[in-house]
């Protein structure tokens, strides 16, 4: 198949998954197209079928801000007219599954009797309970929804959600987020703990674009109740509108010596091979990519009960499930794992086997089968 994708380049789960995606299907064979602003963050170097157009929207005086949203429609129209597109692939309702519907009208308006890509979204969750959650929004994410040819949700909770706020024409697939274990495996690296100063004491981790929705805040206030109780390190990856506020944090509690902000890491496995727990209190999470990621290098993890978690963390087994917000618990929990070497080990090697359940290979067939679906019913519909 020829199959376009659009995504977010930037750091964040549904970059990770379309280019993850993109790689699995190129090597099946399948000719694999992005559209992004810039190259996505996990692409890496030169793949063989493998091709990225990047948008780069029109400046004009006239126009107070540049239009990405057309830019990236005139975009997929240009690359689906001359490579024949089966598939356009939208990672996210807006703008991505709006801009595709556009060039596939731009298509059909240019040449009605040639056919067109079917186009396929992928809710990842923002897009609908934070964009689609806004009045102002609401109709346009209902309208993809519905003109797209399929929807697949990466959590039964999104979908849920999507029904729940938007009452969609349009069945809605569940495809969970997946991870390569071959890759996502524990492989430390002992000169990496003396390079980040871990000493001999636990590693802590968050992974996260700092948005609202991660609770950066509790983050520092649970890790501030671990480390009055043992000896450890906070290594915080990513970065984002929140984690000015969280530096301030630290450095008001007096923790400032024990926690690493370490910004944008691409390369996250040696990271997550030194660690020994992660922290993920999302007040909502549509999945939770980071922390499948983490489970397959044998890192369990203390999240909430909010969202797509429960979906693959099983409480009490491959970390610790508490309420948005309720810091106490989670402390209590953290602390409780962290100094049980014993459980701590059964709980690492759960979470290893919980991931392999989720393995990329499992949901990319999914995909394809989805795919598939799409192309023959296309063909039943044409004159
Ligand atoms: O929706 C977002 O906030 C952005 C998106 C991203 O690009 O990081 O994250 C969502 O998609 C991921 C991949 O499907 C999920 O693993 C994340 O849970 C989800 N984020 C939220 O729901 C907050």
């Amino acid at each position: 198949m020829k199959i376009g994708i659009s995504c977010h380049h930037t750091y964040g789960g549904s970059g990770a998954i379309a280019a993850e995606l993109g790689m699995a299907l190129a090597s099946r064979g399948h000719v694999v197209h992005f559209f992004s602003q810039g190259a996505p963050f996990r692409l890496g170097a030169f793949s063989a079928n493998i091709f990225h157009h990047e948008v780069e929207a029109m400046h004009y005086p006239l126009f107070d801000c540049p239009f990405h949203s057309l830019a990236l429609a005139s975009k997929i129209a240009e690359v689906a007219w001359y490579e024949k597109l089966d598939v356009v692939h939208a990672h996210y309702a807006i703008p991505h599954a709006m801009s595709a519907m556009l060039a596939r009208q731009m298509l059909e308006d240019k040449c009605p009797e040639r056919g067109c890509f079917r186009l396929a979204t992928t809710l990842h969750g923002t897009d609908i309970t934070v964009v689609g959650a806004d009045p102002g929004m609401a109709d346009a994410v209902r309208l993809v929804i519905n003109r797209s040819d399929g929807v697949t949700a990466v959590s039964q909770y999104l979908k849920d959600e999507t029904v729940r706020m938007f009452s969609p024409r349009q069945e809605i697939a569940v495809i969970p987020n997946f991870v390569d274990t071959s890759r996502f495996r524990r492989s430390p690296q002992p000169e990496l703990r003396g390079e980040l100063g871990l000493g001999n004491g636990r590693t802590v981790i968050h992974i996260s674009n700092f948005r609202p929705v991660k609770c950066i805040g509790d983050v520092v206030r649970v890790f501030e109740g671990i480390v009055r109780r043992l000896d450890a390190t906070l290594l915080f990856v990513g970065d984002g509108p929140e984690r000015s506020e969280a530096e301030t944090a630290v450095r008001r509690l007096g923790i400032a010596g024990r926690v690493r902000f370490l910004g944008r890491i691409d390369e996250i496995v040696p990271l997550l091979s030194v660690s020994d727990l992660m922290l993920m209190p999302s007040n909502v999470e549509s999945f939770g990519l980071a922390a499948l990621e983490a489970m397959a290098c044998g890192v369990p993890v203390v999240a909430t009960d909010a969202g797509g978690f429960p979906e693959f963390i099983e409480n009490g087994r491959h970390g610790f499930l508490c309420r948005p917000g309720d810091v106490e618990t989670m402390t209590r929990r953290a602390v409780e794992l962290l100094s049980d070497p014993v459980r701590l080990e059964a709980f690492a090697g759960a979470s290893e086997e919980q991931a392999r359940r989720f393995e990329t290979p499992l949901q990319v067939d999914r995909y394809e089968a989805f795919y598939r679906e799409l192309l023959e019913e296309g063909k039943k519909k044409r004159p």
